[in-house]
């Protein structure tokens, strides 16, 4: 009886899994285009995101300053990841991604809800290569064991948003909300990066930027 049950719970969490998948819509494509972005390149875009009902979250236009990060290595949401890849310069895209490949049943902050579907339009603005010796892995691994624990990961990130606030990187409120958010912040990272969940980020797990040589 409970075997049945749980086979059946099974087959609709398949289903309702099969049927989010993510959905990329070119917008506008340009008629020349030699470079096509790809995992490892570094994007500079301009977004906007909104929410089923339209309310919008977040906008790199309302800030007057195009967002860059790398391409599939796990920085931004896998629906950017999988959805960003072989872009022109210029080309513009409707994204509509599926909770799995976004935030999750535990959605974000207090902007985005759990199990929300998102909606970005994006325009690729620029492509360049990978920024060099990017080894954030090493960087984090402050006693070199190979292994990241709570407390590096923790540490690193500590650095990472003093330095933003003293280069005034990222507005003060936004900074206040993260460093109250920190210990979340962490166990987010955790959750996602630390998959056979025994309390440390071995180097295969490490889904961030961590070779020598690029
Ligand atoms: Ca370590
Ligand atoms: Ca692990």
């Amino acid at each position: 009886m409970i075997a049945k049950f749980f086979v059946l719970f099974a087959m609709c969490w398949a289903a309702t899994w099969a049927a989010q998948e993510l959905k990329v819509e070119k917008v506008y494509v340009p008629e020349v285009c030699d470079v096509k972005s790809k995992k490892g390149d570094q994007l500079t875009m301009h977004y906007t995101g909104t929410l089923d009902n339209g309310n919008k979250f977040d906008s790199s236009l309302d800030r007057d300053t195009p967002f860059t990060f790398q391409l599939g290595v796990g920085q931004v949401i896998r629906g950017w990841d999988e959805g960003l890849l072989d872009m022109c310069v210029t080309e513009k895209r409707k994204l509509t991604i599926p909770p799995q490949l976004g935030y999750g049943e535990r959605g974000a902050g207090n902007v985005i809800p759990g199990g929300a579907t998102l909606h970005f339009e994006v325009e690729l603005i620029n492509i360049s290569d990978s920024p060099p010796n990017a080894n954030v892995f090493k960087e984090i691994d402050s006693d070199s064991d190979n292994q990241l624990s709570r407390e590096e990961v923790s540490e690193y990130l500590r650095k990472q948003m003093v330095e933003a606030e003293q280069t005034g990187a990222g507005e003060s409120e936004e900074m206040k909300k993260m460093l109250a958010d920190h210990d979340k912040l962490v166990e987010e990272i955790f959750q996602h990066e630390d998959k056979d969940k025994n309390g440390f980020i071995s180097h295969d797990e490490f889904s961030g930027p961590k070779h020598d040589e690029l």
